[in-house]
């Protein structure tokens, strides 16, 4: 789907925008019962100690519950391309690829594929940041896209953004992922001291309408203490004229899919600039 000009310019006066129902309601179904059987893989991974139980996070407000079929209550999940054919395919949805290619251009890397997961009563909150911060890659220029599986509003916890933020630069110091994961709330609160976050505004979305933002805009959201699940399935891409720039201790290339372009190569390796 090309997007229009008026929404191109909304995304570089603001740093995000929302197409309404660009999935649909048939493959929004197949998600919800796709992240069932990731929880039910997650205990399986759980049981058996397998090492591909690192990337199914628990949820940290609720310890020792598990969902009512015994499955773990799950905060996210990484790596969707990998554990899952569905999700994998959710990134190159054709309309999806085409809305990002207006934004970055023609040849397209997926650089995240993850399931945030926000459970009814028990799903934390993220508090503000840049995506950018925790990414080694270099110009700060990823988009991220936000895919509702659930309907999501004030009652559970939708995004929060601020406008225009992206037209900031990096306003928190570069902060290293502890353990793969995000430092902590107050580590983050602590980073972003003195940045003035009062032009917040939520972003509701409707089951398969998407958010997509640039990686430098401030985002976060609300706990959801409500009684409805608030899933999305978030995937961020980069064109090639990014590079990697892995931070110490990371490996010195990376491998990431090509989803679009590319003389249809299913993989690229990027090497570290040195
Ligand atoms: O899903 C959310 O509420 C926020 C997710 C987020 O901030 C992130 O993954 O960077």
């Amino acid at each position: 789907m090309r997007i229009k000009n008026e929404q191109l310019s909304t995304f570089e006066d603001q740093g995000y925008i929302v197409m309404e129902n660009l999935i649909s309601l048939e493959e929004i179904a197949e998600c919800r019962d796709e992240i069932n059987r990731l929880h039910t893989l997650a205990l399986e991974f759980e049981r058996k100690g397998d090492q591909r139980s690192i990337d199914f996070q628990r949820e940290p407000n609720a310890r020792g519950i598990n969902c009512n079929n015994g499955t773990p209550l799950l905060r996210k999940i990484e790596n969707t391309r990998i554990h899952s054919p569905i999700f994998n395919r959710l990134a190159k949805h054709p309309q999806l690829i085409e809305v990002v290619q207006n934004l970055i251009g023609p040849d397209l890397l997926l650089f995240r594929s993850t399931l945030m997961l926000k459970p009814a009563f028990h799903g934390s909150g993220h508090e503000f940041h840049q995506d950018s911060a925790y990414w080694p890659m270099d110009p700060p220029r990823l988009v991220t896209v936000s895919i509702a599986i659930d309907d999501a509003n004030t009652t559970n916890s939708c995004f929060k953004v601020v406008p225009g933020s992206h037209k900031w630069g990096l306003k928190m110091e570069e902060s290293t992922p502890v353990d793969g994961r995000l430092v902590s709330g107050l580590e983050v609160r602590k980073l972003l001291d003195g940045v003035d976050l009062s032009g917040q505004t939520e972003v509701p979305l409707s089951a398969g309408s998407i958010l997509l933002f640039h990686s430098l805009v401030m985002h976060g959201s609300n706990p959801n203490t409500s009684p409805f699940s608030r899933n999305t399935a978030l995937y961020a891409y980069f064109s090639p004229n990014v590079h990697y720039i892995p931070k110490d201790g990371q490996p010195k290339e990376k491998t990431f899919d090509v989803v679009a372009g590319l003389d249809n190569k299913q993989t690229l390796t990027l090497k570290a600039k040195t």
